[in-house]
């Protein structure tokens, strides 16, 4: 991808910190296309005949990361979907790099990234939205027991590209408590002060 005609802006925050929320409102003000690495693997499990649907759906229960060959590939593919016939794009990539390995692969061989919005929340707002959210989701990993291992992961796996990221000066760290319209206010605030 031409950086100078894509621009990627990544979410990250811990599990049911409020990134396909929030993402849902950067979509209708600032015509991001929003690709979901947790959403585009669902969809992949899913599929029928893919090689990958059982790897897939022991990661996620387990809350670990997805061999990053695969994640890749299946935003890529989103990506190039979703350019404009002159090349361009303005990608909102939500819950992608969660680790360090996957954040250089990223940022060298597919797209450098503008920033990232790090949506920070303490864990017991996450487990209660989590618990919550479980009564009707379906999702697999939405239990006492995937929660538990996915903030584990997220703490010892994922926080380091945050920090890497904000040691380079490129994360908007916003206060991810409260109503989701005083969430979104402090993400459009920060984004301002990036010149987004
Ligand atoms: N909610 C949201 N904001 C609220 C607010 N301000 N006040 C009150 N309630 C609020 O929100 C979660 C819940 O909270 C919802 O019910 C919402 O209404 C409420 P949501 O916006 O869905 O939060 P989000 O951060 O998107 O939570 P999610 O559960 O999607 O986060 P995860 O990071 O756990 O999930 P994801 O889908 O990104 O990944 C799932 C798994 O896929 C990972 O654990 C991993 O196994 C795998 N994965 C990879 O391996 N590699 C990847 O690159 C990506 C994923
Ligand atoms: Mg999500």
């Amino acid at each position: 991808f031409d950086p100078q005609k894509v621009t990627v802006v990544y979410i990250l925050g811990g599990p049911g910190s409020g990134k396909g929320t929030q993402s849902a409102y950067l979509v209708r003000d600032y015509g991001f296309v929003h690709l979901s690495a947790g959403d585009l693997l669902r969809q992949e499990q899913d599929t029928k005949d893919s090689k990958y649907g059982q790897l897939i759906k022991d990661y996620i229960k387990d809350g670990k990361i997805v061999p990053m060959e695969i994640t890749v590939k299946l935003l890529e593919n989103a990506m190039r979907a979703n350019l404009d016939s002159d090349g361009t794009g303005k990608f909102l990539i939500d819950g992608f790099p969660r680790k360090m390995d996957q954040a250089m692969f990223f940022e060298q061989s597919v797209c450098p990234s503008r920033c990232t919005i790090f949506l920070d929340c303490p864990e017991d707002v996450m487990r209660e939205r989590l618990l919550d959210r479980g009564k009707t989701s379906g999702r697999a990993d939405d239990n006492e027991e995937s929660i538990i291992k996915r903030f584990k992961t997220f703490v010892e796996t994922s926080m380091p590209v945050v920090d890497h990221f904000a040691e380079e000066d490129k994360v908007v760290r916003v206060p991810a408590v409260g109503t989701v319209q005083g969430v979104y206010e402090g993400v459009v605030e920060g984004l301002a002060k990036k010149g987004i």
